[in-house]
């Protein structure tokens, strides 16, 4: 392991030595063609895992939401989604580039968006007024609002709500299995009641590259499509596949390591002078805090790549930390140092 601490996010994982001879052993075919028999068994086991009829390797999870977006909407129609959304801030505008469709930003504290929030601003079809809702779109857990987990409950009513008003719902999960083992639920029972899934392998997971989309077996035959249509068919890609697999049998088991060292982390911060953080609201693995006192997050960033701890600023005061199978427990401690030392020497020379 290098002697860097990188906490800018939980895809910078690297593949372990058992994924690596997995890769180098892998069966493969061209997959375009579904003769790929690892890529085969890896969406069979992400079906079995989600009880779902059938599911799609795609490359990113960035494609895969983009697909579930174009399966369930018409041009001309917008996607229920909180303000922070990932396909909303993260995702290069694809869904007007390539669905056609806007997104009707919900603000919500938390990040969790709720069916209270979601009903007033559904738009039914051929109203004369308003582009119709084709869909709902909830970010499970919610990246930029810190990890916070939506619970079965809030999603309950959310899966009532819209199939009485007969409105599909896709789940962003790239970190549903962080979101499963934060609430003690099963993932395929927290997210039962959405149409499409997608969740990434890449993050805590520990796979190098890929994510799944799950669904009916008639979506995936579509969404399919529309993965070549979009340049992801990747042919001999079970080499990823195989390293897929391993990351999604192994890898959920150790999550709730990240989620203890992310709070380890959070409270280090709350006891630092000029730091805005409530480690009560810190669920999963990602930690995001605010500098209050004038110090600049991107200078902070810069000043902690030299002491070798990488984190990512968001903006001028706020920095995220996202905790993996790549840090351990004493990397966090001494990041906390390093922070606590950074960050006081910064509001002293304020
Ligand atoms: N998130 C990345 C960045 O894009 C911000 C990260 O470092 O956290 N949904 C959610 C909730 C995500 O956080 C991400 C990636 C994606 C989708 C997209 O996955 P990829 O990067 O595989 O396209």
């Amino acid at each position: 392991m290098s002697a860097i601490i990188d906490l800018r996010s939980d895809t910078v994982t690297r593949p372990s030595e058992i994924m690596r001879a997995a890769m180098a052993a892998a069966e493969v075919g061209d997959d375009v063609y579904g003769e790929d028999p690892t890529i085969n068994l890896l969406e069979k086991r992400a079906a079995e895992i989600f009880g779902r009829e059938a599911a799609l390797f795609v490359p990113t999870g960035t494609m895969g939401n983009q697909i579930a977006i174009k399966l369930h909407t018409q041009p001309g129609q917008e996607v229920i989604a909180e303000a922070r959304a990932h396909i909303l801030d993260w995702e290069m505008a694809t869904t007007a580039v390539f669905s056609g469709c806007l997104i009707r930003a919900v603000s919500t504290g938390d990040g969790i968006l709720t069916w209270k929030q979601i009903e007033p601003v559904i738009f039914p079809k051929g109203g004369p007024h308003h582009a119709a809702t084709g869909l709902i779109e909830i970010e499970n857990t919610h990246n930029l609002a810190g990890g916070r987990c939506s619970s079965l409950e809030t999603l309950e009513e959310i899966w009532a709500g819209a199939k009485e008003r007969a409105l599909p719902v896709h789940c962003d999960g790239a970190r549903i299995f962080n979101a499963a083992a934060a609430l003690g639920v099963d993932v395929k029972e927290l997210t039962r009641g959405f149409d499409t899934v997608m969740f990434c392998l890449s993050k805590g997971l520990g796979a190098p590259v890929g994510s799944m989309l799950v669904g009916s077996a008639e979506r995936m035959a579509r969404a399919r499509l529309y993965r070549k249509a979009l340049g992801g068919g990747m042919r001999q890609a079970g080499v990823l596949a195989a390293a897929g697999l391993i990351a999604l049998e192994q890898g959920p088991k150790r999550l709730h390591e990240d989620h203890a060292n992310a709070r380890l982390l959070a409270e280090a911060l709350a006891n630092i002078e000029g730091v805005a953080i409530d480690p009560d609201t810190v669920e999963t693995n990602i930690v995001i805090f605010r500098l209050t006192n004038g110090v600049s997050a991107p200078e902070l960033a810069a000043r902690l790549k030299e002491r070798g701890v990488l984190v990512s600023a968001f903006g001028p005061d706020a920095i995220r930390l996202v905790t993996h199978l790549d840090v351990s427990r004493g990397n966090c401690v001494d990041a906390a140092d390093a922070l606590t030392e950074e960050i006081e020497t910064a509001v002293a020379a304020r």
